[in-house]
């Protein structure tokens, strides 16, 4: 294959030894991108068959031009444009999950990804644990073709255990603290549930790699669609668009030793992903959040027009300068440098990431972007008024009403009891008391902590907006 990862037409593809869950944007912009450098580099027989467990829009999209899609790396106003052609094949869970296990059971699969965001893990984001009251785990323990993420793993792995195979590498790409750790403890606890000897031999001879992944991939629009056929020549109905930097931080502990050669595509391989991963969910997917949160409520489209507005940009300085505190860096890395280059990397004009899409799914992401972070500086008597800040925007966004009293599309698995607690109370401190008792996201002993900090955030945010609030914590 050619250095740039492209086959020819007619080219025989690798065979597949991938089987990724969660075929989104950002797997294609990422993942795809490395495992096609990889093979480029090393070759191997390292093809991925994409699965999306909801929706048929990625197959229908990919279907007619064999899998193939281009990959935008967007640098402010330079475009460079690549042709991925790692995909055999997308299959569609809920149309066909029998296909999607006899592919995950295939002997000649060697690692299954994932991309399933923090909901598809099914586990309560407060502990970490599988949640067996999930209706999704409920559907799973009671049928043997699963529609959750974590039932999917657990069927195709007893198939293999059954056949005499070996386990998969289940190599999780979300953005959850000790992700491999994490998923590793939620497909144990289903599958004790199932069958304990099941259980145990995935305890013994399953790997669960931990890792840190890192490219600001934002959803493609149709705007983007028409602006990348204009620009190849070439009509493709999914392209995906990226910035240019990328970072993949890898635990080097595969089944067998079975996997792609990532370190030749740039990935780290490292023996403890720990503190990689630490730094990004709280330096970045953190300032992320409490960015998307107030930015929208101050009228900001994108997180770029969000640290265009210089009082948001001081704003997610004094964030950084709550958040260093409660890191360990990585061996080599300057903090105050990482926050440096993130802020450079949010103001990439070109990259139009709205802040609608980063504020979805706040109940499951708030814990490991700013929680912990919170109970480390109170843990330390560290005050943090812009994190704390962060939550309470958070808090108002989850209510579904705008500063200018517009409707607010919320999305979040907790979106009914997010609304229905802020309808029930008439005041912010009444709101934060409220959000506060959601066990699933702020333990008891946090919620306590919290109480008295985030009612004063709120208490300004309600009263002055989210602008003026912003500008009163920052430095
Ligand atoms: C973002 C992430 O949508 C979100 O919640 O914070 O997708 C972020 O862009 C990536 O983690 C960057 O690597």
């Amino acid at each position: 294959m050619p250095a740039d990862g492209l086959v020819p037409q007619g080219a025989v593809r690798p065979a597949t030894g991938i089987v990724h869950l969660g075929l989104g944007a950002f797997f294609r912009g990422f993942g795809c991108v490395y495992v096609a450098d990889a093979m480029a580099a090393s070759g191997g027989d390292w093809g991925i068959v994409g699965v999306s467990l909801r929706s048929p829009g990625t197959r229908d999209a990919l279907r007619g031009q064999d899998w193939a899609y281009t990959s935008v790396t967007l640098d402010g106003a330079a475009e460079t444009v690549r042709r991925i052609e790692v995909l055999n094949e997308v299959l569609v869970a809920p149309e066909d999950p029998e296909a999607v296990l006899a592919a995950m059971a295939d002997p000649g699969v060697r690692i299954v990804s994932l991309t399933v965001t923090e909901k598809g893990y099914c586990h309560n984001p407060a502990t970490g644990r599988l949640n067996l009251d999930h209706p999704d785990i409920r559907h799973d323990l009671a049928h043997a073709l699963p529609v959750s993420a974590p039932g999917f793993l657990v069927r195709a792995l007893e198939r293999r255990r059954v056949a005499g195979s070996r386990p998969f590498t289940v190599l999780s790409c979300d953005n959850l603290p000790e992700n491999g750790r994490v998923l590793r403890g939620v497909v144990l606890d289903l599958a004790r549930a199932i069958d304990p000897a099941l259980a145990d031999w995935i305890a013994s001879d399953g790997r669960f790699p931990c890792t840190m992944v890192d490219r600001i991939t934002p959803a493609t629009t149709p705007d983007d669609i028409a602006r990348i056929d204009a620009l190849t020549g070439t009509p493709d109905a999914a392209p995906v668009l990226h910035e240019p930097f990328s970072q993949w931080a890898v635990e080097d502990d595969f089944v067998d030793g079975a996997r792609p050669d990532l370190a030749a595509a740039g990935a780290e391989m490292v023996a403890d992903v720990t503190a990689h991963e630490h730094m990004k969910l709280r330096m970045l997917n953190g300032t992320h959040s409490a960015l998307a949160y107030t930015g929208y409520l101050a009228g900001h489209q994108t997180i770029a027009d969000t640290v265009a507005d210089p009082v948001l940009a001081a704003y997610a300085r004094t964030l950084w300068s709550e958040i260093m505190p409660a890191v360990t860096a990585p061996a080599g890395v300057s903090l105050p440098d990482y926050a440096d280059a993130l802020l450079a990397r949010y103001a990439n004009p070109a990259i139009r990431h709205r802040t609608w899409q980063i504020a979805m799914d706040g109940s499951q992401k708030l814990p490991q972007r700013l929680l912990g972070t919170l109970r480390d500086n109170l843990a330390a008597a560290r005050a943090s008024p812009a994190l704390c800040l962060a939550v309470a925007a958070w808090m108002r966004y989850a209510g579904g009403i705008d500063e200018t009293g517009g409707a607010i599309d919320v999305r979040d698995p907790l979106a009914d009891d997010l609304r229905a607690l802020s309808e029930n109370s008439s005041t912010p401190a009444e709101v934060v008391r409220a959000i506060l008792s959601l066990r699933a996201v702020f333990p008891a002993d946090l919620a306590a902590d919290l109480q008295a900090p985030l009612t004063e955030a709120a208490e300004r945010l309600w009263s002055v907006g989210a602008s003026a609030a912003v500008q009163e914590v920052s430095a």
